[in-house]
């Protein structure tokens, strides 16, 4: 079986990556105030043989925010924080792209603006819980009833992308973004039918769900400058946050025909349920189907994958054509996961327990293999 290597340099786009492997974007809910903590930099920078680290998911704005803790670009001290990440993360020679992210109704009363209700396409609560640290102890509670948000407040939106793309880049010193539109998230939530009841230009149609997406898309290439440095992550089946659609298939083909042709340097998909099983029998998909849409559209940025994968399953969807591998948790507790794959040496388990929120136990203190040893 003949196929790339993991661990040999690609270029995509913008976006010229020593190896395959990719940090999957990870919450962790250390950044109090929106503003990524004094370890961030730390974090990432353990992390930097991945051929990409994509952040965490980065609120583009204060109402784009649905758990405590997490990171923003919206706001100069909050720019100033992710370029001593960047800064410190481009000194190890390592890539890194920033997560642009809008929860739409995935929030709560507490961490909106004026504790005014989440937006979202329509005023449907979803059934999942968001992250509230409070004192300090993380807590699971039930996200708030979100209002729809009228047809005059989208233009603002795809403004507040927009801003916080360019400043991303031009302040934070990334080295693209990728556009979350993924697991039940605002893009998302527009996208698919059990979510998506609007009756104007954003509804109804596979079309009409799909313009915000592509707007956004759109509006953040030209903020960026270049589409090789943007990717989009996406779900087409995930049952996360609550998010389903009646009919995937053509509602996928359709999104990947419109992203074909935009230069894209990679659309990052999430097969089956995020972070769970990659098969899921009452939610079938077709991914290759999806990536012929995209390359048929002209797509040639990377292909990359993401879930549940290890070194040997890692190598099957490079021969069956993937082109990045992403690697979500065991990045977490596996700083030099890149070099114990290749060696093929044992990966450390991560504590659960310290995934959301505290700080550098669970975080900055998983040690890499000991050299010398
Ligand atoms: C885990 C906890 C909180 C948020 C996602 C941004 O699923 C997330 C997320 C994951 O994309």
């Amino acid at each position: 079986m003949t196929h790339p290597s993991l661990f040999e340099p690609v270029q995509f786009g913008r976006l010229a990556l020593a190896n395959r492997i990719v940090m999957a974007p990870l919450t962790r809910n250390r950044s109090p105030g929106a503003v990524p903590g004094p370890l961030a930099a730390t974090y990432y920078t353990q992390r930097a043989t991945a051929g990409l680290l994509i952040t965490e998911a980065t609120a583009i704005s204060h109402q784009a925010q649905g758990y405590s803790d997490v990171p923003g670009l919206y706001a100069p001290e909050q720019l100033a924080a992710w370029r001593g990440v960047t800064d410190s993360v481009h000194a190890a020679g390592g890539r890194i792209v920033v997560q642009l992210w809008h929860v739409g109704r995935v929030s709560h009363t507490d961490l909106q603006p004026l504790g005014g209700a989440p937006v979202a396409p329509s005023a449907i609560t979803a059934r999942t819980k968001t992250v509230l640290i409070r004192d300090g102890v993380p807590a699971f509670v039930d996200t708030s009833a979100p209002r729809a948000l009228s047809a005059d407040e989208i233009p603002g939106i795809v403004e507040d992308y927009r801003r916080a793309a360019k400043a991303a880049v031009e302040v934070a010193g990334f080295d693209g973004v990728e556009i979350h539109g993924a697991n039940g998230y605002l893009l998302d939530q527009f996208l698919k039918t059990g979510a998506n009841k609007r009756t104007d230009a954003y509804g109804g149609s596979i079309e009409n769900r799909a313009r915000l997406m592509l707007e956004v898309t759109r509006a953040v290439i030209d903020a960026v400058g270049d589409a090789g440095r943007v990717g989009i992550r996406l779900s087409p089946v995930t049952p996360a946050n609550d998010i389903v659609d009646a009919d995937p298939a053509p509602l996928f083909d359709h999104l990947m025909r419109a992203l074909g042709p935009l230069g894209l340097a990679y659309v990052h998909l999430i097969e089956g349920a995020t972070g769970g099983p990659r098969d899921l029998p009452d939610r079938p998909f077709d991914y290759t189907a999806a990536r012929a849409a995209w390359r048929q559209a002209g797509g040639q940025g990377a292909w990359m994958v993401n879930n549940g994968y290890t070194r040997s399953l890692a190598e099957q969807a490079l021969a069956d054509g993937a082109d990045l591998i992403a690697f979500g948790r065991p990045f977490i507790s596996n700083p030099d996961l890149v070099r114990r794959l290749r060696d093929h040496a044992p990966l450390q388990e991560g504590d659960r327990t310290t995934y959301y929120g505290g700080g550098a136990a669970g975080y900055t203190d998983y040690p890499a293999l000991d050299l010398s040893a």
